[in-house]
């Protein structure tokens, strides 16, 4: 549950990570000089702006003729004229930086990051005090809190200081050191050329974010002394430092300079509360907020023949299949970084998370919505996170009101769309800066077709009906309104869309690569996800007859999905020859997973085509396409072949490592490398893990679905199951020993097993039959515990 070091981070990427879902830190360890990193999660460039473009619907007759015709070149340029503004970026907010004044020679040096706490710990020795450090982010208190001790009294002195990338200006006030800047009004993407690339207003009338950072300090023995450099400590044995920052955001829709609150008094109130308290009682306070998420999950693979002292990036680095520990370490710091980053009433995890040091982050570190926002939030239901999925859900819903005035301003549409990316303020058109982008990822109207899967899954796995009526099913609705606006007939009189991209990925064409064509096998499955859903939803809430059986027709005639001739699925409704056959997306294979379109029972030559698509695809490609094969794989029930694609991406990326689309991996911090950083592996590595173990999107369980044969005894505890359940499940000799399933809301519960099974509640045994599907189900009560043994 640790991930330790013995040296000091040298870069950001060796620094570790900690959170309470709005404020975040990247703690270096440093011995005379610390840095923590600091983020707060609502700071970003920008403010509301006008991204629709009406001439995207002047131009949509042109763009379908090409494409019906074949000149695909060139629907891709007329496709240029449909984009709009790039999205904003997450900003760094600062430093904190600390500068001990007894130099840099020390021994005994050791820290770590413990996932089961939530603490990030420095010790060291110079001479004979020991040093130590302990910095967590309290979600109780919503500050970070940094605890600095000396052994030996009187010998703790040191000066602490923020400072930001940021336009800024810092005072003091009273005891605590404060640090006012404002963010840039426009920041370009880092993948766009520009000599003016991060744009400021004036400072007192700007309408772009305003933030305020403050730190406090409390100490034992010695004295205190604050002023416009910092706060200096001199002679201490001890001290506590409180940072609190607060910006001006106030909702997506509004101006956070001349409609944003003020950050000052809020920042201020919250530190002066924090520094009331009493250290032990705060840290005390923080782990068991901590741990009420944490500990809902246990996972044991087996015996890890790792040395327990390895420093973990020496332990990625050896990584040769032979540590299950460190597959479990993977696991839980997924977990662990949900935890971090997404709390209900936070905004939901970017491509970093919350953690950006980078004033040009890379893409921005939006929300990227072709796979990459959505992959971050895959853990949250099957590793019993649910309310951390609720930051993405609101998100969701802000998205929708944007996106009904670009389904309308640029399609004519009813409904909402959202495109390619998004920022804090709910940008829902295409991106592109109106034509320098590319339409293979700007051209595809179907984000909020996906996010929608969301609001479902969310319904499934935990079935609040009120959750469903009032806030899910309602902006489902309105995206499969869009749906079926966008959707039209063919020569064939099949349902198609048109244009249509399958995300990122180019075809070949006679006069060179294209992006744009109708009715990619993404399209038509993103679609088909969202119609069942809404179609199940309809029949739950009883309402919407008529819609409901609208939707079900056009699902009739929509274009089936094709197999190619190599097998393989199609992934456009043309058998076109891919741009690259390794490429990192797997969109076609959505149906598999996330999606439940296609399985080996329901669609048996479909399924088989998608496993032959896989195969095709190889087992490289950036870490978040790793981290999507290894759910894939689980799918398919190959645990080996998943395990496979878990050792490609434990392997150690250098800081230093420029961009790469083809090798992912992950750094000596365990965060997951594109590279560059990027979040969404970590937390696909880890819904990919329980997706091993336990899947449940046929409408009964499946227990160890794809064990591989590495793991041969352990259990998993706490995993959830659609339909309200709690699954834990234990093994020993490749072979299920026992599961353990409480029912949180009663009703029948489906097992897929090849044998027979006892189960028993309270030491009653339980009736079981067998359904339809050939899986043994039984009947529960909500709140019971079922005991299955094999
Ligand atoms: C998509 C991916 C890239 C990267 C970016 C943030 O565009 O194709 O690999 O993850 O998002």
């Amino acid at each position: 549950m640790k991930l330790h070091y013995r040296m000091p981070a040298k870069v950001w990427t060796e620094a570790l990570p900690i959170g309470n879902g709005r404020l975040g830190a990247m703690v270096f360890g440093g011995v005379e000089c610390e840095r923590i990193q600091l983020n707060e999660d609502t700071l970003w460039s920008g403010f509301p702006r006008d991204w629709n473009n009406p001439e995207a619907k002047e131009r949509l007759p042109e763009i379908r003729r090409f494409v019906q015709e074949g000149r695909y070149v060139e629907a891709d340029r007329v496709s240029k004229d449909m984009m709009g503004t790039y999205t904003q970026s997450y900003m760094p907010l600062g430093d904190l930086r600390l500068r001990f004044e007894h130099g840099g020679l020390f021994q005994g040096y050791r820290r770590d990051l413990d996932l089961e706490q939530g603490i990030s710990f420095v010790e060291y020795m110079v001479g004979d005090v020991r040093y130590t450090r302990e910095v967590f982010a309290s979600h109780p208190d919503q500050v970070i809190v940094v605890r600095i001790s000396a052994s030996v009294p009187g010998r703790l002195n040191f000066h602490a200081r923020l400072d930001s990338p940021l336009r800024f200006r810092t005072s003091a006030l009273e005891e605590q050191f404060v640090l006012q800047g404002i963010a840039p009004e426009q920041v370009w993407p880092n993948y766009y050329r520009s000599d003016h690339p991060v744009v400021y207003g004036d400072a007192d009338s700007t309408e772009a974010m305003r933030f305020e950072a403050r730190v406090l300090a409390r100490h034992e023995e010695g004295t205190m002394l604050v002023d416009h450099d910092g706060i200096h400590i001199i002679g201490a044995t001890s001290a506590t430092l409180y940072f609190s920052a607060v910006t001006s955001f106030n909702g997506y829709d509004k101006f956070p300079g001349s409609g944003g609150r003020d950050p000052g008094p809020v920042a201020q109130g919250i530190l002066e509360r924090a520094a009331q308290g009493n250290y032990d009682s705060q840290r005390q306070a923080h782990i068991a907020d901590h741990r009420q998420l944490f500990n809902r999950v246990e996972l044991s693979l087996g015996e890890s023949l790792a040395p327990q002292d390895l420093p973990t990036d020496r332990r990625i680095a050896d990584f040769g299949g032979k540590d299950p520990g460190l597959v479990e370490l993977l696991f839980h710091y997924g977990r662990y970084l949900l935890i971090a980053s997404s709390r209900p009433g936070t905004q939901p995890a970017n491509l970093q998370g919350i953690w950006n040091r980078e004033t040009r982050p890379p893409w921005s570190s939006n929300w990227t919505l072709n796979i990459n926002a959505e992959m971050n939030y895959w853990p949250a239901e099957t590793c019993n996170m649910a309310e951390l999925h609720e930051p993405l859900l609101d998100f969701i819903a802000n998205l929708a009101e944007n996106g009904s005035k670009t389904a309308e301003v640029n399609y004519g549409a009813r409904g909402w769309t959202a495109h390619h990316n998004s920022d804090i303020w709910a940008q829902s058109g295409p991106v592109g800066d109106f034509g320098h982008g590319d339409p293979v990822w700007a051209s595809w109207p179907m984000g909020g077709v996906w996010l929608c899967q969301h609001l479902w899954e969310h319904y499934s796995f935990g079935r609040d009906i009120a959750f469903l009526r009032d806030k899910a099913y309602p902006i489902m609705k309105e995206a499969a309104l869009f749906c079926l606006d966008w959707l039209f007939e063919d020569e064939s009189c099949r349902l198609i869309t048109s244009p249509s991209t399958s995300p990122e990925h180019k075809f070949r064409t006679e006069v060179g690569l294209a992006a744009v064509s109708a009715a990619t096998t993404m399209d038509l499955s993103l679609i088909w996800d969202l119609f069942t859903n809404c179609i199940e939803a309809s029949e739950i809430l009883q309402a919407d007859e008529t819609f409901k059986l609208e939707l079900a027709a056009a699902k009739e005639r929509m274009l089936p999905l094709q197999i190619g001739k190599y097998g393989q699925l199609q992934e456009w409704s043309k058998d076109f020859e891919d741009e690259d056959i390794h490429h990192r997306h797997a969109s076609h294979l959505f149906g598999v997973y996330p999606g439940r379109q296609l399985t080996e029972r329901g669609t048996p030559e479909l399924f088989a085509a998608a496993r032959r698509s896989l195969e095709r695809r190889g087992d490289e490609g950036t870490g978040w396409s790793l981290g999507w094969k290894i759910a894939l794989w689980a799918r398919f029930g190959d645990g080996n072949r998943s395990l496979r694609l878990i050792s490609n991406l434990l392997k150690l990326v250098r800081e230093d490592e420029p961009e790469n689309y083809h090798r992912g991996g992950l750094y000596a911090n365990l965060f997951d490398a594109h590279p560059p950083f990027q979040i969404d592996g970590n937390f696909a590595a880890t819904a990919g893990i329980a997706e091993m173990l336990l899947q449940s999107h046929q409408g009964y369980l499946q227990l160890l679905p794809a064990l591989p044969e590495a793991w041969p005894k352990g259990y998993v505890k706490g995993l959830r199951a659609r339909g309200g359940f709690e699954v834990s499940i234990s093994w020993d000799g490749g072979r299920l020993l026992e599961a353990e399933i409480v029912s949180h809301n009663g009703g029948l519960c489906a097992v897929a097993s090849k044998e027979a099974f006892r189960v028993a509640e309270g030491g009653n045994a339980v009736a079981v039959e067998i359904s339809e599907a050939g899986a043994y189900r039984f009947e529960t009560v909500q709140g019971a515990q079922y005991r299955i043994t094999f």
